[in-house]
């Protein structure tokens, strides 16, 4: 019966932007979703949404003990999972290094790095025995272009790429794929307000006179990443709107 086959994803940071698209976007093509984020009543909205087909878990990635606690209690019709999304991250700050906050850095890393490893570190050994699976990383152009005040930020991303690549090598011979997701400049999700800590008028003076990427288009991508045939493997897809480019080398004067 099709709906005990249906395919499972986890997503992480599912209670807003990219996350909450991405689970939408998975549910309507007939997946079941494990929705994880720390705000419960968001993640409430989704499940109201498609009751049944999304299994709302509150967590905060950056505790192991809570990954581990997430993965045992699944309920039956969640237990496999075949898609895991490690979306949830963030950017705090956009000062030069040496004005940062060192919690924001911890932060940042223990997020974007720790949690990512600890949710793939879970999730791995059970696709690995189905030989089923693909897991897609959240990374970001930050992660492959230097700017200023982008410092742990691009790092932490540039972590993810390189630890995308270094699990396609480790699973080679199986059938899991797995692949990093780039974007750039992307609004209609709380990023900015996240990066200037609720100042939402810098939130959104960084997309005046813009027409950036929407969390539909990084969301369309997961769709279309998973559906390649299964011996295509998309190692990473770099995704800017028309408005943004790379920039240029910079150089200090007297
Ligand atoms: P949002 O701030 O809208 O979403 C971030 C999500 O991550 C939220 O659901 C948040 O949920 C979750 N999250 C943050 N910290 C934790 C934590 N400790 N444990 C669990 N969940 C957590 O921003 P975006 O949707 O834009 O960001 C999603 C991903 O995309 C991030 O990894 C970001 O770095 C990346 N990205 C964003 C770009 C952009 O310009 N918007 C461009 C390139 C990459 P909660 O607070 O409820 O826990
Ligand atoms: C988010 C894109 O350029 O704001 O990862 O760092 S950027």
């Amino acid at each position: 019966n099709t709906a005990t086959t249906r395919p499972v994803a986890l997503v992480s940071g599912a209670s807003s932007g990219f996350g909450a698209a991405i689970a939408r976007h998975l549910a309507r093509s007939g997946h079941r979703v494990v929705a994880a984020a720390r705000r419960s009543e968001r993640l409430a909205e989704l499940v109201a949404e498609f009751p049944g087909q999304i299994h709302a878990v509150p967590l905060d990635v950056r505790e192991r003990s809570a990954i581990s606690a997430l993965i045992a209690n699944l309920p039956d019709d969640f237990a496999n999972i075949d898609v895991l999304v490690n979306n949830a991250g963030l950017a705090l700050g956009l000062e030069p290094a040496q004005r940062a906050e060192l919690d924001d850095w911890q932060q940042m890393i223990e997020t974007n790095c720790l949690g990512l490893v600890a949710l793939t570190h879970a999730v791995l050994p059970s696709m690995v025995a189905r030989n089923r699976g693909h897991v897609i990383n959240i990374g970001s152009i930050a992660g492959e272009y230097p700017y200023p005040g982008g410092n742990v930020y691009g790092a932490t991303k540039a972590f993810v790429e390189q630890f995308t690549l270094n699990l396609k090598a480790d699973l080679l011979g199986t059938a899991v794929r797995v692949s990093n997701i780039e974007p750039g400049l992307s609004g209609g999700s709380e990023f900015s307000n996240v990066r200037f800590k609720g100042n939402d008028d810098k939130a959104a003076a960084v997309y005046a006179g813009t027409a950036p990427l929407t969390p539909d288009d990084i969301a369309d991508t997961v769709d279309w990443l998973i559906s390649r045939p299964a011996h295509v493997n998309i190692n990473s897809i770099s995704i800017m709107p028309v408005c943004q480019a790379p920039g240029a080398l910079q150089v200090a004067r007297k």
